[in-house]
């Protein structure tokens, strides 16, 4: 049998880079009992970051999903990466979550991957709870997090727990809903007591419990008179208060502790539990026009949000069940691809083992193996609807690199290894490179694109070398021009003869391409005009000043000839191509180029260096404020300039620096630049095809 829906709580653990999300979904699995041995992130030993790559790197690489039991309830657990490079994990987790937990450092407070992620919680409406984490570290303070937390997501941010002392002496903390205290007594499973909250800590929690009263009373109006005239409120009003509050976004609650001595993890399983809601109290969600209730009788809807390949085990999906109920050793339809597929075994990960389930309830999340069609963003169904998740608004891959096999033939194993990739991570481009004609990876960043490097040479054993990333230039046009096509042969037999007039002009950055219709008459046939689209979309895949794709321009087709016995197809489409190719020449063709946003956090002492660099990367420094120990600094640079950044930071600032880029926009590059450019890129032009 499955766990009942409402016994289910589906939490995704987020939060930035190295805030112990790992750490902490690894003590909850100990204190509820799924493992033995608490791992360590350091060790490499942890349930989740159980890959090399994550390993060697010390980061979370991939969402990671586990299933607990804790008072009766089946709580599934999605660990996800903090650096920004892997965020589409992170964002598909909290799609199919509920409830999402934010793991907050308590040294450094909020910060920019905890902020964009409580943000696309906001919009998909999800219940949120805090764990500040790292209170045994020195410059931890809880009540300055909290403030911090305040101010950056609104009042109704409240602790619902504090800590028993602070940096090496922290020993335990107090419920503010019970006012109980609780000591550790050792890292191990419930090594905790019940204990008399200590004398100094009375006051605070005495204040820290009377704001949380204010904020969960504020959840009904009646609860909120009788608070205000002094009447009893029972523990389980507030609890239930608590829950409805948490539920619908009124409430944040923050509760505290240490992931890594396990402390505050057994108050932390109670609060998802009490606090947060299960796939019923959620509700129903709509996909168009289809409504899902976690309901076992309605009908099977399962969204499959991860897909995992591997070689060996080939595929493993993770999916949520939204309704129904999937059965092992059944059948079921896949919309994409409208077609059937075998259900052999379901698969729960209990910590370390991987346990066979015979089927997951309404609103479970597990994973399925080896299907043969199924991956990230399919639904499976009982039968064939037309049913389509929203797509997840997910960064654009800017930074690229050219690569190629070490060992010549094996071009295809190559691609096709990159190709199971890709369904693994959305964020990954695949695409040739038209001038050059090399097969260009491109990700979200360098790291990113190392990592993909790194599984093509450990899951599917094939190594590539890798170009240095190349800048994805873009022309565009800034005036129009109108210009004539025409491509004719008679060289006996039958003869080609296609003509046509367009007109050109720039459209606003971002919107691409717009090919517009305005043959009159029938002069160039309607079956014609699709080729002559064609043939200027074709010289757009190739710029006039150095062969880059050319974005932001409509193309007018307002004249043209044909010719009833001599016109064809590839006529039209050479002389749309010779039309645009001409026209794009006239308009003040420009040259583009990405421009990324740069966020850094260095150590205050080498904050006057590290501008000094980036001012003279062509940089503009956008503003800067103290996070914590350290001090943010945000600003935009070209792309072209920060290719290889990595090092410099690290020898500007001793190590201590780190940085994040993201792709904010692309603009015109300035005279003599562009010129050098150009130069450039025909050079290479000319090499390669030598
Ligand atoms: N002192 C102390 N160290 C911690 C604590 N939690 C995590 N760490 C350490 O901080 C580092 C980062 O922890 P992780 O658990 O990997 O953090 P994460 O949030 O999963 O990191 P990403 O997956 O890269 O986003 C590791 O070295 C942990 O051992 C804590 O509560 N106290
Ligand atoms: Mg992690």
């Amino acid at each position: 049998m499955h766990p009942a829906a409402d016994r289910i709580r589906n939490v995704a653990l987020v939060g930035h880079r190295g805030s112990g999300k790992t750490s902490l979904h690894e003590a909850l699995l100990f204190e509820a009992g799924a493992i033995k041995r608490l791992g360590s992130v350091p060790d490499g030993g942890t349930v989740s970051d159980s890959d090399p790559d994550e390993q060697a790197r010390q980061m979370s690489i991939s969402a990671t999903l586990s299933s607990l039991s804790w008072q009766e309830r089946k709580i599934n657990l999605l660990d996800t990466p903090g650096d920004p490079s892997f965020i589409a994990d992170a964002l598909g987790a909290l799609r199919v979550c509920e409830s999402a937990i934010f793991v907050v450092n308590a040294v450094m407070g909020a910060e920019v991957s905890t902020s964009r992620l409580w943000a696309r919680a906001a919009e998909l409406d999800i219940a949120r709870m805090l764990f500040v984490n790292m209170l045994d570290r020195e410059r931890a303070d809880f009540f300055r997090t909290l403030e911090q937390l305040k101010r950056s997501f609104g009042q109704h941010v409240v602790a619902t727990e504090i800590p028993i002392g602070a940096e090496h002496e922290i020993s335990g903390v107090i419920d503010l809903v019970d006012m109980k205290a609780f000591r550790q007594d050792s890292p191990q499973r419930s090594g905790w007591s019940e204990t008399p909250i200590p004398e100094d800590s009375a006051e605070l929690a005495i204040e820290y419990r009377e704001k949380l009263m204010d904020e969960v009373c504020e959840v009904s109006d009646s609860l909120m008179e009788r608070y205000l005239e002094g009447d009893e409120i029972s523990h389980q009003e507030i609890v239930d208060a608590l829950k409805e509050g948490t539920n619908h976004g009124k409430i944040f609650p923050v509760v505290c502790g240490v992931a890594t001595s396990n402390l505050g993890t057994s108050r932390l399983l109670d609060a998802i539990v009490e606090d947060l809601p299960s796939p019923v109290k959620h509700g129903s969600l709509s996909v168009g026009e289809i409504e899902l209730t976690p309901s076992e009788d309605g009908e099977l809807f399962a969204y499959v949000f991860k897909t995992r390949a591997d070689p060996f085990a080939g595929r493993i999906n993770l999916l949520r069940i939204y309704q129904g109920v999937l059965q092992a050793d059944s059948q079921v339809l896949n919309t994409r691809a409208h077609a059937k597929e075998r259900i052999g075994q379901l698969l729960m990960f209990a910590g370390k083992d991987v346990e066979h389930v015979q089927e997951f309830g309404p609103g479970d999340i597990g994973a399925v193996a080896k299907l043969k069609e199924t991956h990230a963003g399919d639904w499976l169904a009982a039968r064939d609807e037309p049913i389509d998740m929203p797509r997840l608004k997910l960064p654009a891959p800017v930074m690229a690199f050219a690569v190629a096999p070490k060992s010549r033939g094996d071009e295809e194993k190559v691609l096709s290894s990159l190709r199971r990739l890709q369904e693994e991570d959305p964020t990954i481009d695949l695409h040739r490179d038209q001038q050059t004609g090399e097969q260009i990876v491109a990700g979200l960043s360098q790291v990113h694109v190392e990592v993909i490097l790194d599984r093509l040479r450990d899951r599917f054993g094939v190594e590539v070398t890798l170009k240095p990333p190349r800048v994805p230039y873009q022309e565009t046009i800034r005036g129009t021009a109108t210009a004539h096509g025409r491509h004719k042969k008679q060289s006996g037999g039958r003869g080609q003869f296609g003509d046509c007039h367009i007109e050109i002009e720039p459209l606003a950055a971002g919107e691409g391409f717009e090919f517009v219709d305005k043959i009159k008459g029938g002069v160039i046939p309607s079956s014609f005009i699709p080729a002559v689209e064609k043939g200027v979309r074709e010289a757009m895949e190739s710029g006039v000043l150095a062969g880059y794709p050319v974005k932001d321009v409509r193309v007018r087709l307002f004249d043209g000839q044909y010719h009833s016995v001599d016109s064809s197809e590839i006529a039209f489409r050479l002389a749309g191509l010779h039309a645009m190719k001409q026209a794009l020449g006239e308009a003040d063709p420009v040259l583009l180029e990405p421009i990324m946003q740069v966020t850094l956090s260095v150590p205050e002492a080498y904050v006057g260096d590290v501008i000094g660099d980036l001012n003279s990367r062509r940089g503009r420094p956008q503003g800067m404020q103290p996070v914590g120990a350290m001090t943010e600094i945000k600003a935009e640079v070209p792309m072209a300039e920060m290719l290889t950044y990595a090092p410099d930071l690290r020898s500007i600032t001793g190590g201590q620096g780190d940085y994040t880029l993201e792709f904010l926009r692309y603009e015109e590059v300035s005279g003599h630049l562009a010129q050098r450019i150009v130069e450039q890129s025909t050079q290479e032009h000319t090499a390669t095809h030598a």
